[in-house]
């Protein structure tokens, strides 16, 4: 094809800079990166000549309508003379405008922002003793998308506000596809799904104002927990540091619901999903998950898609705690039914049974993290249900609610959505049919279509619903005894944390009913507390100036369960960020031997100086200059090395910016800042050559825990290497945790 098939209309403007002109020469655009290849689509509700291939939607190399009729011009609309009218033939305006004004589809009605990836399941075959699904035997690898997300905000809101996360997973099985719809946190709100409107509009912003933005700091969110005390294990969960995770990639998930594996004899066992990261299981700290909402709101989904772009592809092990599936369906006096309790783990082990690798991002965010939907009702052979009253009511709304979202219910067609399994479900028709079927008689038994499709049989893969007795009961609507006791959960999950981790907790229950009006809430939900915990009672009472009331209940003597708690492990550093400070009074040959050792354990260094550009040492060597003083700020870095003495140039201009305040250290205030934060959030900070001194001045003293100060890079990097494993030098400050 030459250029001479491009179409120039009159009197179009061309552009007469050479370094903007608009390319003529036909190109292919440019192909998905390597690492960005969704799984392929292989369900027959494609057409069997591939002619109606989606990936086939956009392709050629000149700009068309939707019918494919060639374009020459799409920046000037039709008009009577070029001062006059827009002219109502012009079908390529009105089209293009009229796509652009549907562009948009409902967000999801909770868990609006999320992030995903593409990744493959590998199975260890250790759980094939107790499940016949095909997933799980030995060495077999599936395809995976995982979507993790927020609760509450919207869409376009920020990443790391205190909210439970979701975290999904589509496992695209020979047997059909399998959802594992999970969260970060092992317990939930309500144990009846029919409550989930009410806690959700609950937790959502106040519907006159609509504000505040995922946040479950107000009023109506801490009225409704307050009222319904079942919420209050999860909501103590969200206090505590989980609900702010350091990173999607940092996070632990959970099924939540206890689920019946099934193996080839029929027999079944009761089951607790657990997905525990590599990366190991990290926090932020509150005034740092404030600061990144202002500087970074897509820290999370930043995080993700970079690492695994970088390569550093991060790892969940999927897990099983075992129970047997005995009538009354508890253990251990726990009521495996009450999504509102979870089983710790000193009483049943989790059991690794496979490794998620997420090693490709999306190549288009709309069509597959938007459009993917998830189902707990989507299962294969061998896992089945219990019933938990919210896990029940699950399985109406995930679909109900896909058809509005992805507007009908021809949904399971979209890229992301098609199962890898053969697809031959008799549905025909709706909004957004794609597939064009062949055959008469979509209905069975049929003779038309030679009798296809056919039911199958067990031996070959049929889904068989577990003949489990349903006991003999009256049609009534209550919760069992055993869901009657709201509190001892709490108070394991809450005794069970370090005193450093209890602060937190009590600091953020207490940032929580401070921002609450009604005086009658706050008291409310100090009387749940009292009923957790005294000690917590007391110290968030007394952070918000408030009398501390008498439980009403008598605390259960509880176990605490260490492997709730997040500290006292050392984890891999890979994939860590570490600032490095320079300027120009730094010795490069000692950053480049730093960059040189971080890069070696898999740690992301990036150089920060005045300005951009590259860092030229008196030897002619040159570094690249990654962050300026300017773009800086401490929330991207888990560690901070001073280099430099870091003084402000000579000739700058007073601040203006609160950014830039003078501290009156004699550092750049901006480096002050960066400094000060990181020593407010427990991170490691290193320092050697002139960055020692700056250090002093900046009034951090090399004694203090988390300072690794030294000759040069040889003795600072594998200490800032060791602390980084720890997460966090919470040492720092001491801490007090509650009183028993
Ligand atoms: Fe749900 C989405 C997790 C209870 C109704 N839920 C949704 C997502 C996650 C969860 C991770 C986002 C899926 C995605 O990324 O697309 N939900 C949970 C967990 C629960 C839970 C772990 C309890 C253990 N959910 C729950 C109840 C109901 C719903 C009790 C309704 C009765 N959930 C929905 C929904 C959503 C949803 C309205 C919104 C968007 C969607 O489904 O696709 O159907």
């Amino acid at each position: 094809m030459s250029t001479e098939d491009h179409i120039v209309i009159p009197g179009a403007p061309s552009s007469e800079h050479p370094s903007v002109a608009e390319p003529k020469t036909p190109q292919e655009p440019l192909p998905p990166k390597p690492d960005q290849q969704g799984p392929e689509a292989v369900s027959p509700t494609g057409s069997p000549t591939g002619a109606l291939d989606s990936s086939r939607a956009q392709s050629g190399q000149y700009l068309t309508t939707a019918q494919g009729l060639r374009l020459g011009d799409t920046d000037h609309s039709l008009k009577a003379g070029s001062r006059g009218p827009v002219l109502l033939q012009d079908h390529h305006l009105r089209e293009k405008i009229t796509h652009f004004d549907h562009e948009r589809i409902p967000e999801r009605v909770i868990h609006a922002r999320g992030a995903g990836a593409h990744g493959v399941f590998r199975s260890y075959g250790t759980a094939s003793k107790i499940t016949k699904a095909g997933f799980l035997a030995p060495e077999v690898e599936t395809p995976v998308f995982v979507r993790f997300s927020t609760v509450l905000g919207s869409r376009g809101s920020a990443d790391t506000v205190r909210d439970t996360r979701g975290f999904s997973t589509k496992f695209y099985t020979d047997e059909g596809t399998y959802d594992l719809v999970g969260n970060n946190i092992p317990v939930f709100f309500i144990q009846d799904g029919i409550k989930f409107p009410d806690i959700v509009h609950a937790a959502k912003p106040h519907p006159d104002r609509e504000i505040p933005q995922a946040q479950s700091a107000h009023d109506t969110f801490w009225d409704f927990v307050s009222l319904h005390t079942e919420a209050q294990a999860h909501t103590m969960w969200n206090m505590s540091d989980r609900g702010i995770p350091r990173s999607y990639r940092t996070m632990e998930g959970f099924g939540v619901h206890t689920f019946r594996l099934v193996d080839g004899a029929g027999k079944t066992t009761l089951v607790k999903f657990h997905w525990k990261p590599k990366q190991g299981v990290h926090s932020l700290v509150w005034e740092e998950a404030q600061i990144i909402n202002g500087i970074d709101p897509d820290f999370h989904r930043r995080d993700l898609a970079d690492s695994i772009e970088a390569g550093a592809y991060p790892q969940w092990e999927l897990g099983i705690q075992t129970f047997p599936d005995n009538e009354d369906q508890t253990f251990e006096g726990i009521d495996l039914l009450d999504p509102t309790k979870f089983v710790p783990e000193e009483l049943a082990a989790v059991q690794p049974i496979g490794l998620m690798t997420l090693n490709a991002n999306p190549t288009n965010y709309f069509a597959e993290t938007e459009q993917v939907a998830f189902h707990p009702g989507h299962l294969v052979p061998g896992i089945d249900l219990t019933d938990d009253p919210l896990l029940q009511v699950r399985l109406f709304s995930y679909l109900d609610t896909q058809i509005s979202r992805l507007g009908g219910p021809n949904f399971a067609q979209l890229p992301i959505n098609r199962p890898q399994a053969p697809v031959n479900d008799m549905f025909r028709d709706g909004m957004h049919q794609t597939a064009v079927h062949s055959g008469v008689a979509p209905y069975h038994p049929n003779s038309l279509d030679g009798g296809c499709p056919f039911l199958a049989g067990e031996d070959v893969g049929a889904f068989v619903d577990v003949p489990v007795k349903v006991a003999e009961s009256i049609k009534e609507r209550r919760n069992p005894a055993s869901f009657d006791d709201h509190f001892s959960q709490a108070r394991l999950f809450f005794r069970s944390l370090t005193p450093v981790e209890q602060d937190h907790t009590i600091e953020a229950y207490t940032f929580e009913l401070g921002k609450c009006y009604e005086v009658n809430i706050r008291e409310r939900q100090l009387m749940a507390l009292a009923n957790i915990d005294a000690g917590l009672c007391a110290a968030v009472a007394t952070g918000l100036g408030m009398p501390v009331p008498e439980a009403t209940v008598q605390h259960p003597d509880v176990e605490p369960s260490p492997a709730v708690s997040q500290l006292g492990m050392k984890w891999p550093v890979a994939g860590r960020v570490v600032g490095i400070i320079a300027d120009a009074s730094s010795d490069l040959s000692q950053i480049a031997a730093a960059r040189e050792a971080l890069h070696a354990e898999g740690v992301v260094p990036l150089l920060i100086a005045p300005t951009g550009g590259e860092l030229t040492g008196e030897e002619g060597q040159a570094i690249p200059v990654q962050r300026t003083y300017l773009t800086a700020r401490s929330i991207e870095f888990d560690a901070i090395i001073m280099t430099g003495a870091s003084t402000p140039a000579a000739d700058a201009k007073p601040a203006r910016d609160a950014k830039a305040g003078h501290f009156g250290t004699g550092l750049d205030p901006r480096i002050d800042l960066l400094l000060s934060e990181a020593f407010r959030h427990s991170k490691a900070i290193g320092a050697w050559g002139p960055g020692v001194a700056a250090l002093e001045s900046a009034g951090i003293n090399s004694d203090v825990a988390g300072i690794a100060v030294g000759e040069g890079s040889a003795t600072v990097i594998p200490a800032i290497g060791d602390l980084l494993a720890a997460h966090r030098s919470w040492e720092r400050f001491p801490a007090t945790g509650a009183e028993e």
